[in-house]
């Protein structure tokens, strides 16, 4: 693998967390599986799955705590999730309990998919279950609480137009 090549594999490493006073912060994977606490098999929520998840939920807890947020703050109604594609999903809250987040396989980073991929195992579809999963949003929109959307992003900012040619 070339210079650039390496480069964008490093930068590619990291999760971009937005919660819903906007303010981002960056994170590896496997920082985000030690702040929740626990890692598992992804085959304990998923039938057939592979590799080490953490509970998107435990993680959540910890990061509010750890951002100063009051542990009574009202929870999102949704989470956006944006791969590295430009396929994204919009997942209301509810949807996420027991939702994983897969982060290594045989205790590397993910190969394929990574550097995360979601599991929404009480998601309405199989779709949810978004790849290469590097930019997370916390949303409080209640006008559009328990819609769901997925597929490809459709519109872009004239800064994502050029860093994409
Ligand atoms: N980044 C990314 N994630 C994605 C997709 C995609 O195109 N890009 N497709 C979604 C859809 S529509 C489905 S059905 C599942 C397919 O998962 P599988 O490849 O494990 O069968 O991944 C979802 N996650
Ligand atoms: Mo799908």
């Amino acid at each position: 693998m070339g210079m650039i090549g390496v480069e964008t594999a490093m930068a590619q490493h990291t999760i971009t967390v937005y919660d819903t006073d906007r303010q981002p912060s960056v994170s590896t994977p496997e920082d985000m599986a030690r702040l929740a606490g626990r890692v598992f098999p992804l085959s304990e929520r998923i039938a057939g799955g592979n590799g080490e998840a953490f509970d998107l939920g435990e993680w959540f807890v910890n990061w509010r705590a750890q951002r100063g947020i009051a542990a009574e703050a009202p929870l999102p109604t949704h989470m956006k999730v944006e791969a590295a594609d430009t396929f994204e999903a919009l997942i209301p809250w509810e949807q996420l309990k027991e939702a994983a987040v897969l982060f290594a396989l045989n205790g590397a980073p993910l190969a394929k998919g990574g550097p995360a991929r979601l599991y929404v195992p009480n998601g309405t579809s199989e779709c949810l279950n978004v790849k290469r999963a590097v930019v997370w949003r916390f949303l409080q929109d209640e006008e559009k609480r328990g819609e769901v959307s997925y597929g490809f992003k459709q519109t872009f900012t004239a800064d994502e137009m050029r860093s994409k040619r």
